[in-house]
């Protein structure tokens, strides 16, 4: 039988891991809504708007690598624009699938709902262009060839891309083919030249350390990275956006390093080493502790998605995966034995009348992980506090460091939990994230999901209260909602739902929730200035941080 467009463009879809497609229903996409749902192998996954649409295609992306979200015209898509914006910024690649008007619409330039009027059609398209690494407007002609080429730039820069498929084009008949295009290869002579400068630089290294970087998972290279740092000996370090790119319960993790903000120890380690080796790091205000991680270039090695750089030289064509293979290949075993270990969170401390601190949360928090946790902490104290636990064998912590869009966690956990349904998705976040997106646990409940959600309510943004001029200003302040109220408002059946004030009711409901085999999710409530040291630090340095 013949295949349509959509077909084509699902089975291309289905054929590189997507089984699930995120998004909100309208008219202009019902064709390939309509195909999305009868596609044998792939769910429709509905959601409560297009921006939380897009965060749960994103958090499913992160666990499986790519994901697809399926928006309508105009309202639609840019709905999901900052979600998109976001996975862009975070190397998540995304495809984002829109209906548009039909061409007949497009050429009559008629006035049609979702279009600003003015018999233009090609805004949304263009608002899209920065977001996206590559978008095409389907033709039956050009679907094929636009379909691999898509596919190809979306893994080569792994950042979302942008298909808007007319409403008539989406049921034609595909016309011409293309063969899938190569993944680009490295350079073999600067695979080599890359590797010799490398390897003469540790050579010559008393002591060396890695810092591996969140975009080697993104590219799926966490296995050959992890060979890497075997057949090196070399310890590794983490910073905030890269936490647990690779395991941390091994001996050669020393911990998270953050600039002069955290870990004194570990930032002694890493900028006193003659090499630091960093595998696809970027050197963000969050990620550097604001700017205060001081790393010389003359010292570093940085092995980015397509290039190397050693020092002053650099080596193009050179992929990633590659130089990490030839380095696995020839580096010579360091014996040091590694003598910094990563800092615990401490004893928690509060007896079991005790208001809830940061010192008796985060402790509690840290033992309630297990191992292959899918861990979603959400900017604001509550990710800062816990990126500084030790996660347990092969739990994976995500945040979104660079983008910082609150609200993002809550669908990312619920995009998380329909990526892998066999492990435990924990989401941590703060209550005013929360109100951006919260009706998202419906979804969770409607489609059986059992994750277990922290929502910490300190009565406002806390981590604005600290890093503004006046604390208390209005502005920090939320409407207060009842939070443990909303699962059953929301839907969500046989839920494990509470409140707790006071460390004996948070042992309990910790309790209750590890035993559960229903879906949790607890408030936990503290005071409005209750913080982990790093939201503290970040306020001692907040002049720092803003005055550059
Ligand atoms: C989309 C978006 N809007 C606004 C902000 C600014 N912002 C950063 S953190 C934050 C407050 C977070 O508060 P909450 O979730 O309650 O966490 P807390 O710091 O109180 O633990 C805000 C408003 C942002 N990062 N993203
Ligand atoms: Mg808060």
């Amino acid at each position: 039988m013949p295949k349509t467009v959509i077909q084509h463009v699902l089975g291309r879809l289905k054929d590189i891991g997507i089984d699930d497609i995120f998004g909100v229903a309208g008219d202009f996409a019902f064709p390939t809504q309509d195909a999305i749902v009868q596609y044998p192998g792939i769910n429709w996954i509905g959601c409560c708007n297009e921006l939380n649409a897009g965060y749960a295609a994103d958090g499913y992306a992160r666990v499986r690598g790519v994901s697809a979200l399926s928006t309508t015209y105009g309202p639609g898509e840019l709905g999901a624009i900052s979600a998109i914006a976001g996975a862009y910024a975070e190397n998540v690649p995304i495809f984002h699938l829109t209906g548009m008007p039909t061409r007949t619409a497009q050429h009559k330039r008629q006035v049609v709902h979702h279009t600003l009027g003015n018999g233009e059609f090609d805004f949304f398209a263009k608002m899209a262009g920065p977001v996206v690494c590559a978008q095409a407007i389907i033709s039956p002609q050009n679907a094929v060839y636009e379909t691999e080429r898509l596919i190809d730039q979306a893994f080569y820069h792994r950042r979302p891309v942008y298909m808007a498929i007319p409403a008539d084009v989406a049921d034609q008949e595909v016309l011409g083919s293309a063969q899938p295009l190569d993944q680009p290869r490295s350079n073999p002579d600067n695979v080599n030249a890359a590797t010799e400068a490398i390897l003469s630089a540790l050579d010559s290294a008393e002591t060396a350390c890695i810092l591996p970087g969140m975009l080697a998972k993104r590219i799926g290279l966490q296995s050959r990275l992890q060979d890497f740092v075997d057949a090196s000996g070399m310890p590794f370090a983490t910073m905030f956006a890269d936490k647990s790119v690779l395991d941390e319960q091994q001996p050669s993790f020393i911990g998270m390093y953050d600039g002069k903000l955290m870990n004194p120890d570990v930032r002694a380690y890493v900028e006193s080493s003659d090499q630091v080796v960093t595998v696809g790091t970027l050197m963000t205000d969050f990620n550097t502790g604001a700017f205060t991680a001081r790393l010389d270039p003359a010292k570093t090695i940085a092995i980015q998605h397509h290039y190397t750089r050693v020092g002053q030289q650099e080596f193009h064509d050179v992929e990633m995966g590659d130089i990490l293979s030839s380095l696995t290949s020839r580096v010579k075993r360091r014996s040091k034995e590694i003598s910094l270990h990563p800092a615990s969170l401490g004893l928690a401390t509060g007896n079991s009348s005790d208001a809830i601190t940061a010192g008796a949360l985060y402790p509690r928090w840290a033992d309630f992980l297990r191992p292959d946790d899918i861990v979603i902490a959400e900017t604001g104290t509550s990710s800062m506090g816990l990126a500084f636990a030790q996660m347990p064998k092969r739990a994976t912590f995500y945040n979104q460091t660079l983008w910082g869009a609150i609200g993002w966690a809550t669908p990312a956990a619920f995009g998380a939990a329909v990526a892998a349904p066999e492990r435990r998705v924990v989401l941590f976040t703060g209550e005013g994230s929360h109100q951006e997106t919260a009706q998202e646990i419906s979804q969770m409940g409607r489609r059986g999901l059992k994750p277990t959600i922290f929502v910490l309510n300190n009565s406002g943004y806390l981590i604005e209260r600290l890093l503004c001029k006046d604390p208390n200003i209005a502005y920090n302040d939320l409407a207060a909602w009842r939070y443990s109220e909303l699962p059953h408002a929301l839907g969500c059946e046989g839920w494990f739902t509470t409140r707790v004030t006071t460390c004996g009711e948070l042992d309990q409901a910790l309790q209750q929730a590890a035993q559960s085999s229903s879906a949790s999710y607890i408030e936990v409530v503290t005071d409005e200035y209750a913080a982990p040291p790093l939201p503290q630090k970040l306020h001692e340095s907040r002049d720092t941080l803003y005055a550059r």
